[in-house]
């Protein structure tokens, strides 16, 4: 089996049903979040032996957040028992025009204080097809930004494709934080993550010409961070027309060698949870790379198994590879040239 490598912070998920107040509410229901073992969750259900690093207390919530990792199929040798908690956020649900709203109880996690000291990240990425992990992980801590960086090196090193999304997060830091310390890591980066709002605001790439249309002004901001990486072989995101919070249109955007592929629009009219969404996404591009499926078909893929995720409560997608196909249908996308 494929091997795949993720890094990241695993959290304890308490959320609201549809039409509560996080304030006014007795009951909240539990799901583990975090983006990177989202990934990895949806990547082990697609088939691949997937190897979630990260480290959780050596409590009764370190052990449940293994038996969810372990029920999904995903690896935890790597998974470091210490520190003083589990990281934890709060989702209260939107529903119509009211939005929902995420607040993080994070702060001192045991994932933020990982250090490089506790891994074996020649051991651990040593014959992984992929190792991707977050901006998330390098808003958390200092020490995390230092293994972020090394882990990333050393795949390249050792000839792992590396993976980055961009998940920019304002609560938990500011855009010139995120800027000094994304752009380190990108010449690094195989398969990236982001769109145009990361290339203006972190990347300080010029605005688009407003009479573009809003694939062109895409196709513009990817070629200009080519420019500057040309190390980056992909790069895929995707458009949401949000109509209200439980009706959303996606559609998926996959740039590879210079040439822009596009999905064909989602109209997800019954959002169940949309947390999750972009995790799927990446899931599903990566799915594709390692397959080594055409360009069309991956981000046809990617862009099913994300709207897919909206169906389903919790922040992890678990549909298999036939799912997701029969989902797509047979539209594959389109080149936009
Ligand atoms: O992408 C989904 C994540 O945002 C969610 O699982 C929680 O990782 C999380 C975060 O830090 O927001």
């Amino acid at each position: 089996m494929k091997k795949i490598v993720t890094l990241g912070e695993i959290m304890l998920r308490l959320s609201t049903n549809v039409g509560e107040r996080l304030s006014q509410v007795d009951q909240l229901t539990m799901h583990y979040g975090g983006a990177e073992a989202n990934v990895g969750v949806s990547l082990s259900q697609f088939g691949f032996d997937v190897y979630f690093v990260s480290k959780v207390p050596d409590n009764v919530l370190g052990k449940a957040v293994e038996r969810h990792l372990l029920s999904n199929g995903v690896h935890t040798e790597y998974l470091v028992k210490g520190g003083e908690r589990l990281g934890t956020y709060y989702l209260e649900t939107g529903i119509g025009e009211r939005s929902a709203t995420v607040t993080y109880d994070r702060k001192h996690s045991s994932f933020s204080t990982l250090t490089v000291e506790e891994l074996d990240l020649e051991a651990i990425l040593h014959g992984a097809e992929v190792f991707h992990m977050s901006g998330i992980t390098l808003a958390l801590s200092s020490g995390l930004r230092d293994l972020a960086l090394l882990a990333m090196k050393k795949a390249k090193e050792l000839g792992v494709k590396t993976s980055f999304d961009f998940n920019y997060r304002a609560s938990l830091w500011s855009q010139q934080e995120a800027s000094g310390a994304i752009k380190p890591l990108l010449p690094y980066t195989d398969i990236c993550f982001c769109g145009e709002l990361d290339a203006v605001y972190l990347l300080d790439i010029q605005q688009a010409d407003n009479h573009l249309s809003k694939s062109e002004k895409l196709k513009y901001y990817y070629n200009e961070i080519q420019k500057q990486y040309p190390n980056i072989q992909v790069m895929s995101s995707t458009f949401r027309t949000v109509l209200s919070a439980s009706n959303n249109k996606l559609q998926g955007n996959h740039y590879v060698e210079g040439k822009l592929y596009q999905s064909k629009e989602h109209h997800i009219s019954q959002i169940v949870d949309r947390v999750g969404g972009g995790d799927a996404f990446a899931s599903g591009v990566l799915y594709g790379i390692v397959e080594k499926l055409p360009p069309e078909q991956v981000i046809s893929f990617a862009t099913a198994a994300s709207a897919l995720k909206h169906t389903v409560h919790g922040d992890a997608n678990a549909f298999s590879p036939e799912e997701v196909f029969k989902f797509a249908g047979n539209n594959p996308g389109e080149i936009l040239r």
